[in-house]
């Protein structure tokens, strides 16, 4: 019996190979499965429905050829089947580099700001972040705003509603005086952050804008201490050669105050047509002054003893005057493309 079984397991491989060989379609490769792999009448299920009249003896024997067969038939077609998925795949050539993944980037502002941290970092002050919800006192009152000032007004700042002392801080200034209030001098700070404005967006403005201020306060500190600071930071950010113009400025919480033009990095001032500085020579960059004496007073410091330097930039304007960026709103598009075009 088993011999018997042998010769037909032995006629239906060669079978099956002959039949495997001859394979043209996925479609035939699924029938010649049919035929040898089905339940109920494949030529495996055929062969152990035979079992049944096997001498007891002989069944085990038997049993295992067929499995066996039935093992061979599986492993012969699975290789078939990748095989022919292989051949209908895309030639592809592993040897070549790999197609170019796109790399994120930090946004304009982010990446400006941080590097205007970093070189304060290294003359020695320290990061001083706050709240963007500020109180009046803190915004204005502390700061040396007069009680009538414009920017108190409603049409100038977002106040929040119901809650007349409190507001979106108009200028990063009211986490220096946090600073103040709660750290004795010597200190250098400097407190990068949002700020906020009744501003009409246009090319030049928003509601809401970043800036970076400066602070340092210790004994015998003047003018010179912050025109050779902001010397330094501008060599460092702008380039070597840059050249710095002081003009006389005003703001409530600086006595003296300057506004602060560097030469232009692109032209220095030799061409007529400089799409930077459009042929001034010069790029409007900074505002700055020694620190009014009556804010060290608000702020628990003798001015007598005491004395300090601040001052202030905008981070979408030194974007545009860096990268050239022509319009400030390009920066809040969510538009990816600005990324791979300015800085
Ligand atoms: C304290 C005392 C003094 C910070 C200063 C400026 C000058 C300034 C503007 C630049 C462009 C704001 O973003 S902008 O519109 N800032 O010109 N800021 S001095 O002076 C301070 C701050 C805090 C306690």
């Amino acid at each position: 019996m088993t011999d018997e079984l042998k010769k037909e397991i032995e006629g239906a491989r060669r079978s099956f190979l002959h039949d495997l060989e001859h394979v043209q379609s996925p479609e035939q490769l699924a029938a010649l499965r049919e035929r040898f792999l089905s339940r109920r009448k494949g030529q495996v299920s055929l062969f152990l429905a035979r079992l049944r009249e096997c001498p007891p003896a002989e069944k085990p024997v038997a049993g295992q050829e067929i499995n066996r067969f039935k093992e061979f038939v599986e492993e012969a077609l699975a290789g078939a089947e990748a095989a022919r998925i292989s051949a209908s795949a895309p030639w592809s050539d592993p040897s070549l580099p790999a197609s170019e993944l796109p790399v994120g980037r930090l946004h304009l502002i982010a990446d400006i700001q941080r590097r205007i941290e970093d070189i304060f970092q290294q003359l020695g002050y320290e990061i001083a972040t706050g709240p963007e919800v500020e109180r009046d006192e803190y915004n204005f009152t502390l700061l040396n705003f007069p009680e009538h000032h414009p920017a108190r007004d409603e049409q100038d700042t977002f106040f929040l509603e119901g809650h007349d002392d409190l507001l979106l801080r108009t200028h990063t200034s009211p986490m220096q005086v946090r600073y103040m209030l709660a750290h004795p001098p010597p200190l250098k700070i400097v407190s990068p952050g949002k700020a906020f404005r009744k501003d009409d967006p246009d090319a030049t403005h928003s509601p809401c804008f970043h800036q970076v201020e400066g602070l340092l306060v210790d004994r015998g500190i003047h003018f010179s201490h912050l025109k050779g600071t902001l010397e330094a930071f501008c060599r460092s950010f702008y380039g070597p050669d840059v050249v710095l113009r002081f003009r006389p400025g005003y703001f409530p919480f600086t006595e003296p105050s300057a506004e602060v033009d560097i030469s232009c990095f692109l032209c220095a001032g030799k061409n007529s047509d400089c799409r930077v500085c459009k042929g001034t020579g010069w790029l409007e960059i900074l505002g700055s002054g020694m620190v009014h004496p009556q804010v060290l007073r608000n702020c628990r410091i003798d001015p007598e003893e005491y004395s300090g330097f601040a001052f202030g930039m905008g981070i979408e304007r030194v974007a545009m005057v860096k990268y050239g960026v022509p319009d400030l709103r390009l920066l809040y598009d969510n538009d990816l493309r600005l990324l791979g075009q300015f800085g």
